[in-house]
């Protein structure tokens, strides 16, 4: 079949205005959100239903056309976007945007993979519930990428991350079959667990096209404080002690570093921060109360009492009002826009044991320090599931593309220690092509030899985003 045969099938499986051919128009679908990676599509195409991806991929299949998903295209690992080839088909979930049902007796909601991830949450509220993945894309990114990537955000430490939010799934296979496993059950002792093999599977064994989400009571207050504090090490006490004192009303506990602030601030100039001195550390805490509003100040503010009377903390504010609250998050949720707009710099995603956090960072510090004079440690991001963006900026006067040309020895540096310190190099930015061949490097061999076992099983043809997650398979 050749090109303008392959178009003309494509534009039946979807109809022709939703197949995109032209370079202008593919662009937008063919370079990450970091502009970290570039590459060519030969078409993008987005079907409108489960039977029209099902149409595609048998095209896809029958004439062995790799095929890349993209969802938002907000991903942090390079996942969604084509290779250079020009051969690969990117399938844009965007106008699979329908949320099919709310069940708010069984606490569940039925979207489409498509449907944005703020779009979800404002339909569980619509109907009094809550549904609780958070993170600083949900203007943008997709339930389908959400799954997809098995994405964690600010709310993990109390619902969990995407993967345990999901009940059930609706995948079409890379030959184009459809499973309907579409079940709102708590329970379900049927065998092995297939959708949890495709969450967090990035696309490379099938297309997730529908999701059953769980929903939950949304809280009667919701409020946020933020600390001052010495040290990582203060951090993590002060975590212990508010997990011991709010209990399951914890639900977020993030940290900032001291190097991130004057980047945010050169960035986005409008934005107030709250403290007039540069601290070593900075937490964000939130809780979700269940009684009142001002049950909820009390609680935070005994928090930040007792830990400013004990030393663990040595300034802080409470947001006093809703709008309050979310200022403060505000602040959060451009740490990763004012990073970017400050230039190249090497990002690191990783998890350790919240008990071995603080040796980590202490090691990984002087060790940096150590190695590559002036580099800004800028890290910040989910202390309660000891998961850090361990992102390294360029010294000040540097330049960034000499430094960046250094990633290789910064990420062995970084992620060696993470192997020591028994962790993970991808806490929840998936593995995508950024990661791809340092987890080969860490993770055992026989997981890894698993993984491509399944892989084999699922998309035999290797039609599914090659050359992400996993490299080629080996012979034989
Ligand atoms: P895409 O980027 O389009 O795709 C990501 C991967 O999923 C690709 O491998 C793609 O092939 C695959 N995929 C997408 N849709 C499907 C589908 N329907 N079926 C099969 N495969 C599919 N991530 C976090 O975990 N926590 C955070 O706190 C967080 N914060 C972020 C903040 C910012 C400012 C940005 C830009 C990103 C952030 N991310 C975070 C990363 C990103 O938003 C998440 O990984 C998100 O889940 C990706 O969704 P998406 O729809 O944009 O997926
Ligand atoms: C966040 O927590 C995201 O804001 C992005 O996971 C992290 O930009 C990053 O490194
Ligand atoms: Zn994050």
């Amino acid at each position: 079949m050749n090109r303008s045969e392959l178009l003309a099938s494509l534009a039946r499986c979807v109809g022709e205005r939703h197949v995109l051919t032209t370079p202008t128009d593919t662009a937008p679908f063919s370079q990450d959100w970091r502009r970290k990676y570039r590459g060519e599509a030969a078409a993008v195409v987005s079907p409108a239903s489960t039977a029209e991806v099902a149409a595609v991929l048998q095209l896809a299949h029958a004439q062995r056309i790799p095929v890349v998903t993209q969802g938002g295209n907000t991903g942090m690992s390079g996942g969604a976007t084509p290779d250079g080839s020009g051969t690969q088909i990117v399938l844009s979930t965007r106008r699979l945007n329908r949320i099919r049902h709310v069940d708010a007796l069984n606490d569940t909601i039925e979207v489409e993979a498509g449907v944005v991830l703020e779009a979800v949450q404002v339909a569980a509220s619509e109907v009094g519930r809550l549904f609780p993945l958070a993170l600083a894309a949900q203007g943008s990114c997709t339930i389908g990428g959400n799954l997809a990537t098995n994405a964690g955000g600010t709310a993990v430490l109390r619902y969990g991350n995407a993967r345990d939010l999901a009940l059930g799934l609706e995948v079409v296979t890379p030959d184009g079959r459809i499973w309907n496993g579409l079940r709102g059950l708590r329970k379900d002792n049927t065998g092995y667990d297939l959708k949890q093999l495709y969450i967090g599977s990035e696309g490379t064994l099938g297309v997730i096209t529908a999701a059953v989400l769980m929903l939950f009571p949304p809280p009667a207050a919701r409020r946020t404080a933020m600390l001052t504090l010495p040290s990582i090490d203060n951090a993590v006490q002060l975590l212990n002690r508010v997990r011991a004192e709010l209990g399951p009303a914890l639900t977020a506990f993030e940290v900032i570093s001291a190097a991130c602030v004057p980047v945010l601030q050169r960035h986005f100039p409008a934005m107030r921060w709250p403290f007039e001195t540069l601290v070593p550390v900075v937490a964000l805490i939130e809780t979700s109360d269940h009684e009142s509003e001002a049950h909820a100040r009390d609680t935070l503010a005994f928090v930040l009492e007792q830990a400013l009377e004990d030393e663990i903390a040595t300034d802080g504010v409470i947001g006093e009002s809703v709008a309050q609250s979310r200022a403060l998050w505000t602040l959060r949720e451009h740490l990763s826009e004012a990073q970017a707009l400050e230039g190249s710099h090497i990002k690191h995603d990783i998890a350790v044991p919240i008990s071995r956090v603080a040796a980590f960072v202490d090691a990984a510090v002087k060790q940096l320090q150590r190695g590559f004079p002036g580099a800004r440690m800028a890290w910040f991001g989910h202390l309660g599931d000891g998961n850090l963006h361990f992102n390294v900026l360029a010294p000040v006067d540097a330049d960034p593309q000499a430094f960046c040309a250094r990633q290789d020895e910064v990420n062995r540096l970084v992620h060696d220690l993470v192997q020591a310190h028994s962790g993970s190099i991808s806490a929840e930015h998936g593995l995508g092509q950024l990661r791809r061949d340092e987890s080969a490097r860490y993770k055992d061999s026989v997981e890894l030899a698993l993984m491509q076992g399944v892989k084999q099983a699922l998309d035999p043809l290797g039609l599914m985003n090659p050359g992400k997650v996993l490299g080629p398979m080996p012979e034989g």
